[in-house]
């Protein structure tokens, strides 16, 4: 599998040098056109932390959002959608459901329902943000306060960051548990690990980088370890890409500086053509009949 984390990691090296305009940007245009579309319907899952950002993000891939549409709230339910993915010239149709973040009833019903047997989907999204997740109650926000105070007076945005990004490598290992072990989502060919709200962070996205793939050096991430294991106990074909859905401000906790966004519209399109065009390889993949995609 080493191989492939090389790969996987320059995919991502491509994307970041065409956000940065070091390598010239895939055309954009062409992303809304009509295309021939693909015969089979593929079931997808969209998974992830709370305030992950699965929502955006399925807007962002189906073009819902424009600049200035107002934000998205708490999913409480799982949210189902028969969509077409477009990505130049090509079209998927496809069966999504992005499974509630938070812990609940919902969320446990949907992703047994959604990972069980025969019903499994053939891809997940597996939505991560480095540590940006946004709480959105109150309460959960100082629930998040006191857990911190406790082990630090000082609480500041990379405290809070760390919190999320401990609670996202256990939501992980839990996913890839369910997948390994209890042999779960039998029908599962790929999966997606969609390291959201870039825009946030794109100053440290190298670090970010490496929280995410798993490198040479001994020294990984919880995260990448769960991954390896993944990689390594199934067939499963990975891709890691950077992403951002839309620019918005972020507020670690009440009180705390605001996070300001570093990217700009364009280079939200140049992140999304990139995205859709992987997601592309991996659904048509299947109309092709070939057993693996591409990243
Ligand atoms: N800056 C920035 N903010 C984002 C991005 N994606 C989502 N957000 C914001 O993050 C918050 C959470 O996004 P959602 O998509 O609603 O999160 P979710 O994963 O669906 O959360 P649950 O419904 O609780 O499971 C919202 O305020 C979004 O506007 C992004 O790419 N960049
Ligand atoms: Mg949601």
């Amino acid at each position: 599998m080493s191989d492939n984390w090389t790969s996987i990691r320059s995919r991502w090296e491509s994307i970041r040098q065409a956000v940065d305009g070091t390598l010239p940007s895939p055309g954009m245009g062409a992303a809304l056109g009509a295309g021939r579309l693909g015969l089979s319907v593929n079931p997808v899952a969209i998974t992830g932390e709370p305030g992950a950002g699965k929502s955006v993000l399925y807007d962002a891939l189906t073009q819902a959002i424009r600049t200035g549409d107002r934000d998205s709230r708490r999913s409480p339910d799982s949210e189902k959608h028969r969509t077409a993915f477009r990505s130049g010239s090509r079209r998927s149709q496809a069966s999504v459901v992005v499974i509630p973040g938070q812990a609940s009833e919902e969320r446990e019903r949907a992703l047994a329902a959604t990972m069980g047997g025969t019903a499994s989907p053939h891809g997940i999204i597996h939505v991560v943000c480095w540590g940006h997740n946004r709480t959105w109650q109150r309460s959960g926000q100082r629930d998040i306060e006191e857990a911190l105070r406790r082990e630090h007076p000082d609480v500041d945005r990379e405290s809070v960051r760390a919190w999320h990004l401990r609670k996202e490598a256990d939501d992980f290992r839990d996913l890839c548990e369910r997948i390994i072990e209890k042999r779960a989502a039998k029908r599962l060919r790929w999966m997606i690990v969609a390291v959201s709200k870039c825009d946030l962070y794109w100053d440290r996205i190298d670090q970010a980088r490496d929280h995410y793939i798993p490198g040479e050096t001994g020294n990984e991430s919880e995260f990448c370890t769960q991954l390896r294991d993944l990689a390594d106990e199934t067939s499963i074909d990975i891709a890691v890409l950077p992403m951002s859905s839309r620019l918005i401000r972020h507020q670690f906790l009440p009180g705390l500086p605001t996070q300001l966004f570093q990217l700009d519209d364009e280079q939200l399109g140049v992140l999304r053509t990139y995205f859709s065009d992987s997601l592309q390889g991996f659904l048509a993949a299947r109309d092709r009949g070939a057993p693996n995609g591409g990243h």
